[in-house]
């Protein structure tokens, strides 16, 4: 079964805590892995990377028990065959619309007659060749979680959640936020209600649901509604507060402040 999905099976009550992976660092992600976390995104939808650094992440995260995610920048069925050859097992689709998105994302995933994943023996994934079974297992073992952003996606959600194949949902709350006009407007009212009705529906049908709480009221929201995977922080999102915070000690005051200061010429020393 897929590692991802065990995991999920087993965590009971308390959902499962990732983080997102931004920075192209094989080091900061097998860190993460070691810190602790039971999942990590690997983005390349906002991240920058190409595929040999996304190899080097998975081998990176390989040695941790983190799991990885790994998000293509669309529902593309080139880019999905290439991170499966790669070695990824669980993929998350940006932008899943409706239905027939969702099961062209599944149908990536999949080995013919049951998808359109094209086919290649000596794949970082099937060991290079020394997983002779690598080919007769794909189909079952790949899972894939596919993001709901938009007002539009979450009018389909039931319909999503139901094709054959899509093993969990998952709720961008940045995106959702943008498509209803409230861009970036994570804490607003509607956008938590939204998450929290979200789940509701996605447990009415049985299946997982995950998001990521990028500020404390959102992740609270999230937790209450009872997700079970969350993503909390990021590798640059961790460094940048741990930098600002460690400068603001020593100087007395935020980074925003100091720069203003030496752009005025007006630099004080402390
Ligand atoms: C979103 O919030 O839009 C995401 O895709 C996850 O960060
Ligand atoms: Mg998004």
């Amino acid at each position: 079964m897929n590692p991802f999905k065990q995991l999920l099976r087993r965590s009971g009550q308390q959902p499962l805590l990732g983080t997102w992976l931004l920075s192209a660092s094989p080091l900061l992600a097998e860190a993460a892995g070691h810190a602790g976390f039971d999942f990590g995104v690997i983005d390349m939808e906002h991240g920058p990377l190409d595929m040999a650094e996304v190899v080097h992440l998975l081998q990176a995260i390989g040695g941790t028990r983190m799991l990885p995610l790994l998000r293509v920048p669309w529902n593309d069925t080139v880019t999905i065959k290439r991170v499966l050859d790669a070695g990824a097992t669980t993929v998350l689709v940006p932008f899943v619309q409706n239905a027939a998105e969702a099961a062209q994302a599944v149908a990536a995933v999949r080995y013919p007659p049951q998808g359109v994943r094209g086919m290649a023996g000596m794949s970082r994934a099937a060991r290079f060749g020394m997983q002779a079974d690598y080919m007769a297992q794909a189909n079952k073992h790949i899972a894939v979680v596919v993001q709901i952003e938009t007002e539009a996606a979450l009018a389909e959600l039931e319909l999503i959640a139901a094709v054959d194949g899509v093993d969990a949902l998952f709720i961008g709350p940045t995106d959702l936020s943008a498509s209803m006009g409230l861009p970036g407007q994570l804490t607003h009212r509607r956008v938590m209600d939204a998450l929290a009705q979200a789940a509701r529906r996605c447990h009415a049908v049985g299946k997982p649901i995950g998001s990521i709480g990028v500020e404390p009221a959102l992740l609270a929201q999230i937790r209450a509604a009872g997700y079970d995977f969350l993503a909390v922080d990021s590798d640059l999102g961790l460094f940048m507060q741990a930098a600002r915070q460690s400068l603001q000690a020593l100087r007395g005051r935020d980074t925003a402040e100091h720069v203003h200061d030496l752009a005025a010429g007006t630099r004080a020393v402390g």
